[in-house]
């Protein structure tokens, strides 16, 4: 084998090492983000969601959300964001 293929595969095998790399830190990242309790588009979150909002009315049509939901029962006295008797 010559030097230059050599140092040819040398590039190549670097660059393939590099791009896994890359790709895994991604992959992790978006795996961390999907999971962080902080995150409002976690899969948990938007499971809930997804499952309150066809429950709700039987159309997934983005009525439910499990913050709305427990302000709703956190404020019983509130009715559409308006206090009652107003
Ligand atoms: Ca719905």
């Amino acid at each position: 084998m010559k030097d230059q293929h050599f140092y040819i595969l040398l590039g190549l095998g670097a660059f393939a090492v590099w791009s896994v790399a890359v790709s895994a830190k991604k992959a992790a990242a978006d795996f961390g983000a999907s999971i962080n309790p902080a995150n409002t588009d976690n899969i948990f979150y938007n499971g809930v969601n997804a499952i309150g909002d066809t429950l709700d009315d039987g159309q997934a049509d983005g009525s439910f959300t499990l913050g709305g939901w427990v302000w709703d029962i956190m404020h019983p006295e509130w009715k559409d964001g308006i206090p009652e008797g107003q």
